[in-house]
């Protein structure tokens, strides 16, 4: 089993991990979760060993290769490395990661930079779409350096825009996997949506709290926890995603007023700690489900056009949707960013 890898440390929007070539790993699937492991010192909850930040959202993969697909010029797998249990899995997508896969596919010589903007079309194999990112890469590098900022991420950087088609459904199978806008699990009002990432939305004030609380607040919550967790796992079987005790989807969003001037404020756990801010596809699931009609989004939401700024506990993320002419949902674009932190041989 080999025990070291070539890797580029990376920020990818508000998330940081290893990017590998896919020939660099093993081929085996338990071989490289096993490696994966190692490198970020999982399980353990300071991953003291290894390279993970002690936090889901610094203890993640992407694994890049050339594309087969017709509309795609590299794969991009992503893999989430539990932080606490000896978990690797496949089971999600990341759009946060996702922003740095052109950088790094441009980096590796797997795309060539075209003038100052090179868009980079990625298959995501996790779910089976193609996400195309614009890449900044004046005079024929990756630029890193711009004027784009997130919330989130300290300072400004330059802008990775991210445009999504052929989301809905991406894990589920259906936009609305139940069939339905809302749902009842253990007497609270769901709504279960997959448009890029599995979310099961509740009302905060269903469970005795503003939904303003902090991070901090929330993980804290025992009981809140145990009672999402629940409801999590019976969600699982209705969205088709089965047994989710070992997967880190659906994801669980708390949903409230906005209080900032935008669409909703949200409080996400990813599934079993709440989320810093909010996930990329989250983002858009749950901007998506602000527009269903009956959904626990909707009766909320304060909808002004096709920007919907969902608030989170650090500020918002803006998600654009658009639509064709029937007015049916086209596709999502969304701002972030990245940065190269670290290039050398990670070790197992
Ligand atoms: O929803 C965290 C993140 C994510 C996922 C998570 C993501 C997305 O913020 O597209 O990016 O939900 O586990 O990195």
């Amino acid at each position: 089993m080999s025990n070291s890898a070539p890797c580029l440390w990376m920020r990818g929007g508000t998330s940081k991990g290893a990017f590998f070539l896919a020939e660099d790993l093993p081929t085996n699937p338990q071989e490289r979760d096993a490696f994966l492991l190692r490198v970020m010192g999982s399980p353990d909850p300071r991953q003291i060993d290894g390279m993970g930040g002690a936090d889901p959202l610094t203890s993640k993969v992407a694994v890049v290769s050339r594309s087969d697909h017709p509309d795609a010029d590299v794969d991009y797998l992503f893999l989430q490395v539990f932080v606490d249990q000896a978990i690797v899995t496949d089971a999600q997508n990341c759009g946060n990661m996702l922003a740095g896969v052109g950088p790094f596919a441009i980096e590796r010589g797997l795309v060539q930079s075209q003038g100052d903007v090179t868009p980079v079309r990625i298959f995501m194999k996790n779910t089976g779409q193609v996400a195309v990112a614009e890449i900044a890469t004046l005079g024929g590098t990756v630029s890193y350096e711009g004027d784009a900022r997130i919330d989130g991420v300290p300072g400004t950087s330059a802008p990775v825009l991210i445009t999504f088609k052929d989301t809905a459904g991406s894990s589920c199978g259906a936009l609305l996997p139940t069939g339905n806008a809302f749902d009842t699990i253990e007497g609270t009002r769901v709504t279960c949506i997959d448009n890029g990432m599995p979310i099961v939305l509740l009302r905060a004030t269903d469970f005795d709290i503003t939904g303003q609380e902090s991070r901090e607040e929330m993980d804290a919550n025992e009981a809140l926890k145990a009672r999402l967790e629940k409801i999590r796992l019976q969600a699982g079987y209705l969205m088709n995603l089965g047994d989710v005790t070992d997967k880190s989807v659906p994801k669980m969003t708390l949903v409230s007023p906005a209080t900032n001037g935008g669409v909703i404020s949200t409080r996400t756990f990813i599934p079993h700690r709440c989320h810093a801010s909010i996930g990329v596809l989250g983002a858009v699931s749950v901007a998506t489900a602000c527009a269903v009609e009956g959904s626990v989004a909707n009766e909320i939401a304060n909808i002004q056009g096709d920007a919907m700024a969902i608030e989170h506990p650090i500020g918002e993320t803006t998600v654009v949707l658009k639509r064709d002419t029937k007015g049916k949902l086209e596709s999502a674009a969304i701002l972030r960013t990245a940065r190269k932190l670290m290039d050398g041989v990670v070790f197992g």
